[in-house]
């Protein structure tokens, strides 16, 4: 067959076979260095993690499988016609393969999710008893946990599948996932702000981000291309971040993909990681009611000095590993530029974009001083009449689950172990430096 799961059959034995020879010829060869620095750092730059699906150069920005992402954006195929953006059930099918769909591959990935998209109704009725000031990325946490009395993994384990076979149920769960995660998501939101109204029926004609809109009550055409379009773009970050690398971690556990995916999510609501996509707009709102929509550049920088002062960072800005503006936030202001250039948060995001960097510079220590993803998306949500705030990590985890879960396939299709890294106390440390 051609489809995902039997492309990932023929080429997950050639891939495990490459695998297990790197680690047997040259399993003891040193590719880092770990310092007192890595320990106490937070492990900053180490070489450290195997990720199959995406990478990160400081300055060229982020591949998907090799290509690109303004590449990988441009070549993924549309699925309807007048629609300017590809899928993200395309860019699954790529990151999960290796290769780039076809419009029929990208189609076959979007009836899948379609056919697998119910969501059982005790999870529903779950989410529904939520009070609504739960914050909506606990309810999503919540919620994904849940669903795992679903896992086909946890059933083929307990019948004692072989190990080699576990990816199997990873993927299938996975696939499950995916696809109910926009009615879990448009769930949240329907309850938290619009009294439960809204529809749950998936509309077979539509793709994955066509439904999600519909479900959150905004099927304007253009809002569909700048979902399927954040959802591309926010999917996959190699393995390192908090988000992957929790879903990785927990997954080593062999704990199934809802609990792992649930873990990761947990990691996504911080505002240091996915939750700055939130903060970006509070803090946008306190400056424009601050200084107005078009304050002078020596308006901005006072106020960007006055977060600093404040001890706050600037939310939005700087990068554990890219050293220039990050490509997603380029590849969100050209979605911008065709579309909205006049709209004032844009206008105001855009200058931005060149007076922060100026500031955060002078503090000599910020390593990235440029924009990150989440500077961008909350000012193209609120063109588009998402106005609430708190919702904005949920999107940011529906859009991640593509690239943890693609991973996590591929963690078990190559039978990585559990993690389980060596610590020390800070005398064990001493005693260390002293003999080294
Ligand atoms: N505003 C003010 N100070 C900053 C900023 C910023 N945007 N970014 C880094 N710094 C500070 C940082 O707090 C640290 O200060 P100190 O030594 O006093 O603790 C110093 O600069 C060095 O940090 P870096 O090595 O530049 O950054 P690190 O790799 O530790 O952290 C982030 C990366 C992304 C956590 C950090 O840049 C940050 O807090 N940014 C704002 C929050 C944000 O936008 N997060 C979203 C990241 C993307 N995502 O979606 O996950
Ligand atoms: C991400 O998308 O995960 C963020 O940019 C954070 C990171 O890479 O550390």
């Amino acid at each position: 067959g051609k489809g995902l799961k039997a492309r990932l059959a023929k080429k997950i034995p050639i891939q495990r076979e490459k695998f297990l020879g790197i680690k047997c010829l040259h399993g003891n060869k040193s590719i880092g260095q770990i310092t007192v620095n890595s320990v106490m750092g937070g492990m900053r730059g180490l070489p450290l993690l195997f990720c199959e699906t995406s990478s990160l150069d400081k300055n060229k920005g982020i591949y998907y499988r090799g290509i690109l992402l303004k590449d990988a954006c441009a070549k993924l195929p549309r699925v309807k016609e007048g629609s300017q953006e590809g899928t993200p059930e395309g860019c699954f099918f790529l990151l999960t393969t290796g290769l780039m769909p076809s419009k029929e591959e990208a189609e076959e990935v979007t009836n899948e999710w379609l056919k697998r998209g119910t969501v059982p109704r005790y999870c529903l009725r779950m989410v529904d008893s939520m009070d609504k000031r739960v914050h909506p990325m606990a309810q999503l946490c919540a919620a994904c946990a849940c669903l795992s009395s679903q896992s086909k993994f946890v059933e083929a384990y307990r019948k004692g599948v072989r190990r080699a076979d576990y990816w199997e149920y990873v993927y299938e769960d996975s696939m499950n996932l995916c696809a109910m995660l926009p009615t879990v998501a448009a769930s949240i939101y329907n309850n938290v702000y619009h009294d439960g109204e809204g529809t749950r029926e998936i509309d077979p004609e539509q793709d994955w981000s066509g439904n999600f809109c519909r479900m959150l009550g905004l099927p304007d055409e253009d809002f569909i291309d700048l979902m399927r379009l954040y959802m591309i773009l926010h999917a996959d970050h190699e393995s390192g971040n908090v988000s992957a690398h929790t879903c990785h971690l927990v997954g080593s556990a062999l704990s199934d993909p809802f609990l792992s995916f649930s873990a990761s999510m947990c990691g996504l609501a911080g505002p240091l990681h996915g939750l700055a996509n939130q903060e970006v707009l509070v803090w946008l709102t306190k400056l424009r009611e601050a200084i107005g929509d078009e304050p002078t550049d020596e308006e901005l920088k006072n106020f960007i000095d006055k977060t600093l002062k404040g001890g706050q960072v600037v939310p939005g800005y700087g990068h554990a590993v890219l050293r220039d503006t990050d490509p997603r936030f380029v590849l969100q202001n050209e979605f911008a530029m065709k579309h909205c250039k006049d709209d004032p948060g844009v206008k105001l995001v855009t200058r931005l974009w060149k007076i922060i960097p100026e500031v955060l510079k002078k503090l000599n220590k910020v390593a990235n001083p440029y924009p990150n993803v989440d500077a961008h998306s909350g000012v193209l949500l609120q063109h588009y009449c998402l106005k609430e705030l708190q919702y904005y990590t949920v999107l940011f985890g529906v859009s991640r689950a593509l690239g943890v879960l693609s991973q996590l396939i591929w963690s078990r299709a190559l039978g990585a172990p559990i993690e389980r890294p060596k610590s020390f106390s800070s005398s064990e440390l001493c005693k260390f430096i002293q003999e080294a």
